[in-house]
């Protein structure tokens, strides 16, 4: 008999920034609206989330929203039941009294640990191993969002992606470029608002507040909204995660960073600079190279170099002057391999639907 696996338990511990709960939000909507799972979202700071999900309460220790049940995860929070399928996101440690409550279900619930983003071959190797608790009757499987078939895939909805492609095919009116800019305070801001203000047609930069917006304040000054030359800069306050999404499919080209903006840019299809998560010892340039290499795929084109050495620029060392002007010079055929990148990793099978298709063979 095939499991029903009904209950699916999430336990997100917001690290830092909102790339975890940004994960871990749109996963529980997209498995309780596309697979029909009653799922509850256990988060330790609910202020990360709310700015996502502007509905929510901060002083409520359960809610529901948007078809998920949203549970404060709190040192003293009660345990009264466990899922079918729970889902540890990014090593995050279950609580004790979980993982005791783990070992009396029968069957046993199946145990993910959902990991970060890497294009690295070494995670499809990874890829659905087991991982035998050292003292207790519990298997857990790790489990990598990918680039490959041989991973768990990116998160995916299809009935909103459909809608925003429906959304842009609306006639566009707008003149000059868009621009989003989502970054990390080490990333290059003021080099590349002084390239934007040489610019003989106009831009509009929307910044999004946090990091960006210090940078963009630390070179230009105190101010609310900035005019260089034909550059605007126009700071936009945190947005629903919705909103977000809507923003990088009308914007020309985005400036994204971490995770979760990285993935939806990459179905935006528009020209993209992603910076990554930087860690010590520059290992994420490693991380970086191994997504430059996958989207390039051997292309040895003025548009796949134009793309990888804006971001290299970007991310750590280079001329981005240089790069940025290629980068714009290349820009119609950068878009027009971005469509073709987005579809052909939407062949792939989504993450959510991985999950639910790995989850059913481990009971
Ligand atoms: O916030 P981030 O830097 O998150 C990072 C990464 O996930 C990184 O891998 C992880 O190690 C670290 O967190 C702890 O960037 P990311 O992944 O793009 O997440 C941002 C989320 O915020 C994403 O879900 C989009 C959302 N967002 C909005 O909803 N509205 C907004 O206005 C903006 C700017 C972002």
């Amino acid at each position: 008999m095939v499991a029903m696996q009904l209950h699916w338990d999430i336990f997100c511990r917001v690290v830092d920034n909102y790339g975890d709960v940004g994960v871990c939000w749109r996963l529980a909507r997209q498995l309780a609206a596309e697979h029909g799972k009653r799922v509850r979202l256990w988060v330790d700071d609910l202020n990360s989330l709310q700015p996502l999900c502007p509905a929510i309460d901060v002083s409520l220790a359960r809610q529901a929203c948007l078809g998920v049940e949203i549970l404060h995860w709190t040192e003293t929070a009660a345990i009264d039941r466990v899922g079918e399928v729970i889902i540890e996101a990014f090593a995050c440690e279950l609580p004790a009294p979980y993982l005791a409550a783990m070992t009396q279900t029968a069957p046993r619930p199946c145990w993910i640990n959902l990991e970060y983003l890497t294009a690295e071959s070494w995670a499809e190797g990874c890829h659905g191993l087991a991982s035998p608790h050292p003292s207790l009757p519990l298997v857990k499987y790790f489990f990598f969002p990918g680039f490959s078939a041989a991973t768990g895939g990116l998160l995916r909805e299809k009935y909103w992606l459909a809608r925003l492609a429906e959304e842009v095919v609306l006639p566009d009116l707008h003149n000059g470029l868009d621009i989003s800019l989502f970054c990390y305070d080490t990333a290059p801001v003021g080099n590349l608002l002084d390239l934007l203000a040489e610019s003989s047609s106009e831009i509009r930069l929307h910044v999004a507040p946090g990091k960006p917006l210090a940078a963009v304040t630390t070179h230009l000054g105190p101010g609310v909204q900035w005019q260089r030359g034909k550059l605007s800069v126009l700071p936009f306050d945190f947005l629903p995660q919705d909103d977000y999404d809507r923003l990088l499919w009308r914007c020309d080209i985005n400036f994204v960073r971490g995770e979760d903006s990285f993935v939806r840019a990459q179905w935006a299809g528009k020209p993209f600079v992603w910076q990554i998560y930087p860690q010590e010892e520059a290992a994420h340039l490693v991380k970086l190279e191994a997504f430059l290499a996958r989207y390039s795929g051997g292309r040895n084109t003025p548009a796949a170099n134009a793309a990888v050495n804006l971001a290299r620029a970007w991310n750590s060392e280079g001329d981005l002057r240089q790069a940025w002007g290629d980068f714009l010079a290349a820009r119609p055929e950068i878009a027009t391999y971005n469509q073709l990148w987005a579809s052909r990793l939407a062949e792939n099978r989504n993450l959510a639907e991985s999950l639910v298709k790995f989850c059913v063979t481990k009971v």
